[in-house]
């Protein structure tokens, strides 16, 4: 197949399901174009059955809001005319099915089929989405889109009753490659790795995100400052947004800093999570969690919240710990519980790798993603008819 692909390229977990579909659709066989205003960050280096089309969006005096949708539209509607594409991709709702839509009205003109599928990742649905000013056409686009696909149950249900959706939405779970996201299988190797980052003896507590408000970073640091009250430890934080400044406030403030290692972005985190003990996801929403799936991946347990569709990733006291939100203490104790036994720690490690191998493995999640395109190529996922809304 030749398959489009649009979705936000900076840092962030929608870009990076979308990215990482498109290495592994190439890898097997299949061509793909990613459409975006910017090369997705961990596109770099990849060439194999993989194009990568940038969309211009020229400025102009009367503009005070340059209208990136229009201009991405219009070189989707290009990019899959001069390359024969099947269909389009897209990834995040808002504004990305809004410009799918208009590309297959674009090409329907000419008599071409364009069809779109639309994977829903979280705030598109959980927060913007429901926005006023943005609603109606969210909702639209999503019912007009030839295949809707989902990323948890949770979100699908959602979409479903904050939506009034009443087309079907195929819930596809996010994936990871298991053999790029891999534990160290040397113990030797491990710790000389870890030691660019703790004295041996120490543990290693890790976070991961892009430092939104919503992934609480300030409580990953007060989680830390109660565990390295009573063990020996470090904090690595990887990713960087509007909140890092709060955590560096924070880590000062608490005299923690100099435990804490703020690496910003990292192309390679598959090189530094295996190095981890534990993962720190405190976040307010999750409609999935894949950073902790990236952890699981390489054995290592999250201490989440139980919050979105974190608990079907994630199984309480089998593949990690799950507690309410902003209860900082009770995570620090769950944290702290693991890391001074470590025999229960090593059993939750590979029951962690276990259960990312047997359910969300890129190698088991891939084909459903190419059954469901046959299926919307072949017009079995077409919206059912637009239910009549007040929103
Ligand atoms: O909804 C977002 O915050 C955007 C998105 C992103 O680009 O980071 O994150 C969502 O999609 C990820 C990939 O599918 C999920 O793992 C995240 O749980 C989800 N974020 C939220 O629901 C807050």
């Amino acid at each position: 197949m030749r398959i489009g692909i649009t979705c936000y390229p900076t840092y962030g977990g929608s870009g990076v399901v979308a990215t990482e579909l498109g290495i592994e659709l190439a890898a097997t066989g299949h061509e793909v174009h990613f459409i975006s205003y910017s090369q997705p960050f961990r596109l770099t280096g990849r060439d194999n059955g993989i194009f990568y089309h940038e969309v211009p969006v020229s400025s102009y005096p009367l503009f005070e809001f340059p209208p990136y949708d229009l201009a991405l539209a219009s070189r989707m509607a290009e990019v899959a005319e001069f390359n024969h594409l099947d269909l389009l991709h897209v990834h995040y709702a808002i504004p990305h099915s809004v410009s799918a839509l208009l590309a297959r009205q674009m090409l329907a003109a000419k008599g071409r089929r364009l069809p779109f599928v639309t994977t829903l990742h979280g705030t598109d649905i959980t927060l913007v989405g429901l926005d006023r000013s943005y609603l109606p056409i969210t909702r639209y686009s999503i019912q007009e889109s030839d295949g809707v696909t989902s990323i948890s149950q949770y979100l699908k249900t959602k979409t479903v009753e904050d939506f009034e959706i009443a087309r079907p939405i195929e819930v596809i779970p996010n994936f990871v490659n298991c053999d790029v996201y891999t534990p160290y299988t040397d113990e030797g190797i491990r710790a000389e790795a870890r030691k660019r980052y703790a004295q041996p003896g120490e543990a290693i507590l890790i976070h991961l995100s892009n430092f939104r408000p919503v992934k609480r970073v300030v409580d990953a640091v007060k989680v830390f400052a109660e565990v390295a009250r009573e063990v020996p430890a470090r904090l690595i934080l990887v990713g960087d947004g509007p909140d890092r400044s709060a955590a560096e406030w924070l880590a000062h403030d608490l005299g923690i800093n100099d435990k804490i290692h703020f690496l910003g972005k990292q192309e390679r985190v598959n090189e530094l999570l295996p190095v981890a003990d534990l993962m720190l996801m405190p976040s307010q929403l999750e409609s999935f969690g894949l950073a902790a799936l990236e952890a699981m991946a390489c054995k290592v347990p999250t201490i989440a919240t139980r919050v979105g569709g974190v608990p079907e990733l994630i199984d309480h006291g089998v593949t990690g710990l799950l507690f309410e939100v902003g209860d900082v203490e009770s995570m620090a104790a769950g944290a702290l519980g693991l890391l001074k036994d470590r025999d229960r720690l090593e059993v939750m490690r590979d029951e962690a790798r276990k259960t990312a191998r047997s359910r969300f493995c890129a190698t088991l999640v891939l084909p459903q993603y190419v059954k469901y395109y046959e299926q919307v190529l072949a017009g079995a996922g077409t919206a059912s008819p637009t239910v009549r809304s007040t929103k």
